[in-house]
Protein backbone atom coordinates (compact mmCIF):
# COMPACT_ATOMS: atom_id res chain seq x y z
CA UNK A 1 0.00 0.00 0.00
CA UNK A 2 0.92 3.51 -0.72
CA UNK A 3 1.20 5.52 2.23
CA UNK A 4 -1.07 8.80 2.02
CA UNK A 5 0.03 11.43 0.29
CA UNK A 6 0.30 15.11 1.96
CA UNK A 7 -2.20 16.75 -0.78
CA UNK A 8 -0.62 20.15 0.17
CA UNK A 9 2.29 20.87 -2.42
CA UNK A 10 5.19 21.25 -0.46
CA UNK A 11 7.67 24.34 -0.66
CA UNK A 12 9.70 24.31 -3.84
CA UNK A 13 12.54 22.22 -3.13
CA UNK A 14 11.73 20.43 -6.52
CA UNK A 15 12.41 23.47 -8.39
CA UNK A 16 15.96 24.19 -9.02
CA UNK A 17 15.64 28.04 -9.90
CA UNK A 18 14.94 31.04 -8.15
CA UNK A 19 15.11 31.66 -4.80
CA UNK A 20 11.74 33.31 -4.64
CA UNK A 21 9.04 30.98 -3.28
CA UNK A 22 5.17 31.41 -4.79
CA UNK A 23 3.47 32.75 -1.87
CA UNK A 24 0.67 31.01 -3.67
CA UNK A 25 1.39 27.06 -3.55
CA UNK A 26 2.42 25.40 -7.10
CA UNK A 27 0.11 22.49 -7.92
CA UNK A 28 1.95 19.32 -7.67
CA UNK A 29 1.22 18.49 -11.44
CA UNK A 30 3.28 21.33 -12.67
CA UNK A 31 6.07 20.06 -11.18
CA UNK A 32 6.36 17.94 -14.36
CA UNK A 33 7.84 20.45 -16.47
CA UNK A 34 6.32 19.46 -20.02
CA UNK A 35 3.32 19.77 -18.35
CA UNK A 36 4.21 23.75 -17.77
CA UNK A 37 5.43 24.14 -21.37
CA UNK A 38 2.72 22.34 -22.54
CA UNK A 39 0.25 24.48 -21.27
CA UNK A 40 1.76 27.86 -21.83
CA UNK A 41 2.13 26.35 -25.90
CA UNK A 42 -1.16 25.70 -25.99
CA UNK A 43 -2.35 29.10 -24.76
CA UNK A 44 0.39 30.86 -27.34
CA UNK A 45 -0.90 28.86 -29.99
CA UNK A 46 -4.09 29.46 -29.36
CA UNK A 47 -3.90 33.36 -29.52
CA UNK A 48 -2.77 33.26 -33.17
CA UNK A 49 -4.84 30.05 -34.75
CA UNK A 50 -7.51 31.06 -37.11
CA UNK A 51 -10.66 30.25 -35.30
CA UNK A 52 -12.86 28.67 -38.00
CA UNK A 53 -15.90 30.20 -39.57
CA UNK A 54 -18.43 28.26 -37.91
CA UNK A 55 -17.22 29.01 -34.37
CA UNK A 56 -16.94 33.06 -34.84
CA UNK A 57 -20.23 32.99 -37.27
CA UNK A 58 -21.88 31.13 -34.05
CA UNK A 59 -24.00 33.36 -31.97
CA UNK A 60 -22.60 31.85 -28.29
CA UNK A 61 -19.15 31.19 -29.23
CA UNK A 62 -18.69 34.18 -31.12
CA UNK A 63 -20.66 36.14 -28.01
CA UNK A 64 -17.95 34.25 -25.32
CA UNK A 65 -15.43 34.11 -27.46
CA UNK A 66 -13.54 37.58 -25.81
CA UNK A 67 -14.09 36.17 -22.64
CA UNK A 68 -11.76 33.41 -23.00
CA UNK A 69 -9.13 36.56 -23.18
CA UNK A 70 -9.60 36.92 -19.29
CA UNK A 71 -9.16 32.40 -18.30
CA UNK A 72 -6.18 32.47 -20.86
CA UNK A 73 -4.26 35.52 -19.30
CA UNK A 74 -4.88 34.55 -15.84
CA UNK A 75 -3.29 30.95 -16.63
CA UNK A 76 -0.37 32.75 -18.13
CA UNK A 77 0.22 35.06 -15.25
CA UNK A 78 -0.23 31.79 -13.05
CA UNK A 79 2.25 29.68 -15.31
CA UNK A 80 4.62 32.53 -15.25
CA UNK A 81 4.67 32.93 -11.27
CA UNK A 82 4.89 29.63 -10.43
CA UNK A 83 7.68 28.22 -12.67
CA UNK A 84 10.79 30.05 -14.73
CA UNK A 85 12.93 32.61 -14.69
CA UNK A 86 10.09 34.76 -12.65
CA UNK A 87 9.25 32.48 -10.11
CA UNK A 88 7.98 34.06 -6.74
CA UNK A 89 7.91 37.30 -8.37
CA UNK A 90 4.46 38.82 -8.13
CA UNK A 91 5.32 42.26 -9.71
CA UNK A 92 7.55 40.95 -12.19
CA UNK A 93 4.76 38.33 -13.15
CA UNK A 94 2.29 40.89 -13.56
CA UNK A 95 4.73 43.13 -15.82
CA UNK A 96 5.43 40.20 -17.76
CA UNK A 97 1.80 38.99 -18.49
CA UNK A 98 0.66 42.52 -19.39
CA UNK A 99 3.46 43.17 -21.95
CA UNK A 100 2.70 39.56 -23.45
CA UNK A 101 -0.96 40.88 -23.25
CA UNK A 102 -0.38 43.48 -25.23
CA UNK A 103 2.02 42.24 -27.46
CA UNK A 104 -0.47 39.05 -28.81
CA UNK A 105 -2.72 42.46 -30.13
CA UNK A 106 0.13 44.03 -31.76
CA UNK A 107 1.34 40.88 -33.46
CA UNK A 108 -2.26 39.22 -34.10
CA UNK A 109 -2.77 41.16 -37.29
CA UNK A 110 0.22 39.20 -38.99
CA UNK A 111 -1.48 35.82 -38.28
CA UNK A 112 -4.84 36.97 -39.79
CA UNK A 113 -6.61 37.66 -36.45
CA UNK A 114 -7.63 40.99 -35.14
CA UNK A 115 -5.60 42.87 -32.63
CA UNK A 116 -8.16 44.66 -30.22
CA UNK A 117 -7.73 47.44 -27.32
CA UNK A 118 -10.94 45.69 -26.33
CA UNK A 119 -9.40 42.22 -25.41
CA UNK A 120 -6.07 43.42 -23.89
CA UNK A 121 -8.29 44.76 -21.59
CA UNK A 122 -9.94 41.45 -21.21
CA UNK A 123 -6.62 40.44 -20.72
CA UNK A 124 -5.93 43.17 -17.38
CA UNK A 125 -9.42 41.17 -15.92
CA UNK A 126 -7.38 38.43 -16.34
CA UNK A 127 -4.23 39.51 -14.45
CA UNK A 128 -5.52 41.73 -12.30
CA UNK A 129 -8.23 38.79 -10.92
CA UNK A 130 -4.97 36.30 -10.46
CA UNK A 131 -3.32 39.27 -8.94
CA UNK A 132 -6.10 39.37 -6.61
CA UNK A 133 -5.81 35.38 -5.95
CA UNK A 134 -2.20 35.49 -4.84
CA UNK A 135 -2.60 38.06 -2.69
CA UNK A 136 -5.63 36.73 -0.93
CA UNK A 137 -4.89 33.01 -1.05
CA UNK A 138 -0.76 33.48 -0.92
CA UNK A 139 -0.37 36.49 1.39
CA UNK A 140 -3.50 36.30 3.64
CA UNK A 141 -4.45 40.14 2.28
CA UNK A 142 -8.23 40.86 2.77
CA UNK A 143 -7.70 43.13 -0.04
CA UNK A 144 -6.82 40.66 -2.68
CA UNK A 145 -10.19 38.22 -2.14
CA UNK A 146 -12.02 42.29 -3.06
CA UNK A 147 -9.66 42.85 -5.46
CA UNK A 148 -10.33 39.66 -7.24
CA UNK A 149 -14.64 39.84 -6.55
CA UNK A 150 -14.33 43.46 -7.98
CA UNK A 151 -12.55 42.11 -11.19
CA UNK A 152 -14.66 39.49 -11.94
CA UNK A 153 -17.66 41.01 -11.21
CA UNK A 154 -16.92 42.96 -14.68
CA UNK A 155 -17.36 39.85 -16.65
CA UNK A 156 -21.38 39.33 -16.11
CA UNK A 157 -21.67 42.77 -16.37
CA UNK A 158 -20.31 42.37 -19.94
CA UNK A 159 -22.08 39.12 -20.41
CA UNK A 160 -25.58 40.22 -19.17
CA UNK A 161 -26.35 40.69 -23.09
CA UNK A 162 -25.18 37.26 -24.49
CA UNK A 163 -28.48 35.22 -23.69
CA UNK A 164 -30.51 38.15 -25.29
CA UNK A 165 -28.13 38.03 -28.22
CA UNK A 166 -27.85 34.36 -28.52
CA UNK A 167 -31.66 34.01 -28.59
CA UNK A 168 -31.71 37.01 -31.42
CA UNK A 169 -29.71 35.75 -33.26
CA UNK A 170 -31.59 31.77 -33.53
CA UNK A 171 -34.70 33.95 -34.36
CA UNK A 172 -33.07 35.75 -37.47
CA UNK A 173 -31.60 32.61 -38.81
CA UNK A 174 -35.56 31.92 -39.22
CA UNK A 175 -36.80 35.44 -40.29
CA UNK A 176 -34.05 35.76 -42.74
CA UNK A 177 -33.88 37.68 -45.21
CA UNK A 178 -35.88 39.64 -42.92
CA UNK A 179 -33.18 40.42 -40.88
CA UNK A 180 -35.05 43.29 -38.66
CA UNK A 181 -38.76 44.38 -38.38
CA UNK A 182 -38.83 45.21 -34.70
CA UNK A 183 -41.77 42.90 -33.83
CA UNK A 184 -40.09 40.66 -31.91
CA UNK A 185 -38.66 41.90 -28.52
CA UNK A 186 -35.40 39.49 -28.55
CA UNK A 187 -33.86 41.03 -31.99
CA UNK A 188 -33.76 44.25 -29.57
CA UNK A 189 -30.75 42.99 -28.43
CA UNK A 190 -28.74 42.18 -31.17
CA UNK A 191 -28.49 46.32 -31.96
CA UNK A 192 -25.29 48.11 -30.48
CA UNK A 193 -25.08 51.75 -30.42
CA UNK A 194 -21.91 53.95 -32.51
CA UNK A 195 -20.63 56.91 -30.88
CA UNK A 196 -23.51 57.57 -28.58
CA UNK A 197 -27.27 58.13 -30.23
CA UNK A 198 -30.56 57.49 -28.49
CA UNK A 199 -31.75 54.12 -29.25
CA UNK A 200 -35.22 53.14 -28.66
CA UNK A 201 -37.54 50.17 -30.09
CA UNK A 202 -41.26 51.82 -30.04
CA UNK A 203 -44.39 51.39 -31.49
CA UNK A 204 -45.83 54.09 -34.00
CA UNK A 205 -49.06 54.35 -35.55
CA UNK A 206 -47.69 55.60 -38.69
CA UNK A 207 -45.86 52.71 -39.90
CA UNK A 208 -43.97 52.19 -43.53
CA UNK A 209 -47.19 50.62 -44.63
CA UNK A 210 -49.42 53.15 -43.05
CA UNK A 211 -50.61 51.14 -40.13
CA UNK A 212 -49.21 50.80 -36.72
CA UNK A 213 -45.87 49.23 -36.23
CA UNK A 214 -42.95 49.31 -34.07
CA UNK A 215 -39.69 50.53 -35.54
CA UNK A 216 -36.13 51.40 -34.84
CA UNK A 217 -35.74 55.14 -33.32
CA UNK A 218 -32.63 56.49 -33.56
CA UNK A 219 -31.55 60.35 -32.51
CA UNK A 220 -27.78 61.70 -32.59
CA UNK A 221 -26.24 64.58 -33.49
CA UNK A 222 -23.49 67.28 -32.45
CA UNK A 223 -20.73 66.31 -31.12
CA UNK A 224 -20.62 62.63 -32.25
CA UNK A 225 -19.14 62.35 -36.04
CA UNK A 226 -21.02 59.05 -37.05
CA UNK A 227 -24.16 58.61 -34.39
CA UNK A 228 -25.67 55.54 -35.36
CA UNK A 229 -26.66 51.91 -35.06
CA UNK A 230 -24.73 48.88 -36.27
CA UNK A 231 -26.02 45.04 -35.88
CA UNK A 232 -23.86 41.80 -36.23
CA UNK A 233 -24.95 38.08 -35.57
CA UNK A 234 -26.82 37.94 -38.39
CA UNK A 235 -26.96 34.80 -41.09
CA UNK A 236 -23.41 35.47 -42.91
CA UNK A 237 -24.08 34.04 -46.28
CA UNK A 238 -26.06 36.73 -48.72
CA UNK A 239 -24.15 36.14 -51.84
CA UNK A 240 -28.14 34.80 -52.63
CA UNK A 241 -29.26 38.45 -52.73
CA UNK A 242 -29.23 41.51 -55.16
CA UNK A 243 -29.75 44.30 -52.12
CA UNK A 244 -30.16 45.25 -48.80
CA UNK A 245 -33.58 46.98 -48.53
CA UNK A 246 -34.64 49.12 -45.08
CA UNK A 247 -38.02 51.61 -44.93
CA UNK A 248 -36.27 54.87 -42.96
CA UNK A 249 -37.90 58.20 -42.38
CA UNK A 250 -37.05 61.39 -40.53
CA UNK A 251 -38.89 62.86 -37.54
CA UNK A 252 -38.67 66.48 -37.96
CA UNK A 253 -41.16 69.44 -38.75
CA UNK A 254 -39.15 70.49 -41.91
CA UNK A 255 -38.67 68.61 -45.42
CA UNK A 256 -35.12 68.47 -46.01
CA UNK A 257 -33.97 65.52 -47.06
CA UNK A 258 -30.92 64.00 -44.41
CA UNK A 259 -27.99 62.91 -45.72
CA UNK A 260 -27.14 59.34 -44.34
CA UNK A 261 -24.94 56.59 -44.85
CA UNK A 262 -24.50 52.73 -44.22
CA UNK A 263 -21.71 50.95 -43.63
CA UNK A 264 -21.04 47.25 -44.68
CA UNK A 265 -18.23 45.21 -43.42
CA UNK A 266 -17.28 41.92 -44.62
CA UNK A 267 -15.37 39.37 -41.83
CA UNK A 268 -12.18 39.20 -43.99
CA UNK A 269 -12.00 43.10 -44.00
CA UNK A 270 -11.83 43.34 -40.50
CA UNK A 271 -8.68 42.87 -39.98
CA UNK A 272 -7.38 45.42 -42.51
CA UNK A 273 -10.04 47.80 -41.60
CA UNK A 274 -11.42 47.98 -44.66
CA UNK A 275 -15.21 48.54 -45.42
CA UNK A 276 -17.82 49.32 -48.28
CA UNK A 277 -20.03 52.36 -47.85
CA UNK A 278 -23.10 54.21 -49.41
CA UNK A 279 -24.93 57.24 -49.35
CA UNK A 280 -28.73 57.51 -49.22
CA UNK A 281 -31.22 60.58 -47.75
CA UNK A 282 -34.08 60.37 -45.93
CA UNK A 283 -37.20 62.83 -45.10
CA UNK A 284 -40.16 63.31 -43.22
CA UNK A 285 -41.96 60.28 -45.04
CA UNK A 286 -41.16 56.93 -45.18
CA UNK A 287 -39.76 55.38 -48.18
CA UNK A 288 -37.81 52.14 -49.06
CA UNK A 289 -33.82 52.49 -49.67
CA UNK A 290 -32.35 49.78 -51.38
CA UNK A 291 -28.40 49.22 -51.53
CA UNK A 292 -27.56 47.46 -54.05
CA UNK A 293 -24.78 44.80 -53.41
CA UNK A 294 -22.86 43.79 -56.07
CA UNK A 295 -19.93 45.94 -57.31
CA UNK A 296 -19.93 47.55 -53.87
CA UNK A 297 -16.09 48.67 -53.76
CA UNK A 298 -14.34 48.07 -50.05
CA UNK A 299 -12.97 51.45 -48.97
CA UNK A 300 -9.27 50.80 -49.72
CA UNK A 301 -10.93 49.95 -53.90
CA UNK A 302 -8.47 46.79 -53.64
CA UNK A 303 -11.42 44.59 -54.11
CA UNK A 304 -16.14 44.82 -53.78
CA UNK A 305 -17.56 43.48 -50.86
CA UNK A 306 -17.67 39.46 -49.93
CA UNK A 307 -21.47 39.35 -49.83
CA UNK A 308 -20.70 35.59 -48.75
CA UNK A 309 -19.11 36.66 -45.71
CA UNK A 310 -20.97 39.48 -43.78
CA UNK A 311 -20.01 40.76 -40.29
CA UNK A 312 -21.71 44.17 -40.21
CA UNK A 313 -24.71 46.71 -41.25
CA UNK A 314 -24.14 50.22 -39.65
CA UNK A 315 -26.33 52.94 -40.06
CA UNK A 316 -25.17 56.32 -39.39
CA UNK A 317 -25.64 59.62 -39.67
CA UNK A 318 -22.17 61.40 -41.54
CA UNK A 319 -21.02 64.58 -38.89
CA UNK A 320 -24.86 66.07 -38.73
CA UNK A 321 -24.56 69.75 -37.74
CA UNK A 322 -28.05 68.94 -35.62
CA UNK A 323 -29.58 66.19 -33.51
CA UNK A 324 -31.96 64.14 -36.19
CA UNK A 325 -34.25 61.57 -35.06
CA UNK A 326 -34.74 58.58 -37.52
CA UNK A 327 -36.75 55.71 -37.71
CA UNK A 328 -36.12 52.48 -39.29
CA UNK A 329 -38.40 49.54 -40.19
CA UNK A 330 -38.25 46.10 -42.15
CA UNK A 331 -34.59 45.79 -42.75
CA UNK A 332 -34.23 43.03 -45.88
CA UNK A 333 -32.45 41.16 -47.73
CA UNK A 334 -34.42 40.83 -51.38
CA UNK A 335 -33.92 39.15 -54.97
CA1 LIG B 1 -42.02 46.90 -37.75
Amino acid sequence: MNKPRDTQPGPGRRFSWGRHEPALAVPRLLAARWLWLAIMTTIVVLFFVHIPAAARRHPLLSSLGDQFHVGMMAVVMLLLYWRGPLRGRLWLSVAATVLAGALVEIVQPYFGRTGQVKDFLLDLVGISATVGLILWRGHHRRRGLVLMVVTLLSIPAQLYRVPGIVAGAYRMQKTFPVVADFENGLEHWLWEKNSNPNLVFTHVPDGPAGGPTTVMRVSGGPPDHWPGVKLRHFPHDWSGYRALAFDVRVLSSGTDTIPMGIRLEDYPGKRKNIYARASFGAWDKWHTEQVELSGLAMSDKSRNLDTADMDLILFYLPRPPRTVVYEFDNVRLIK
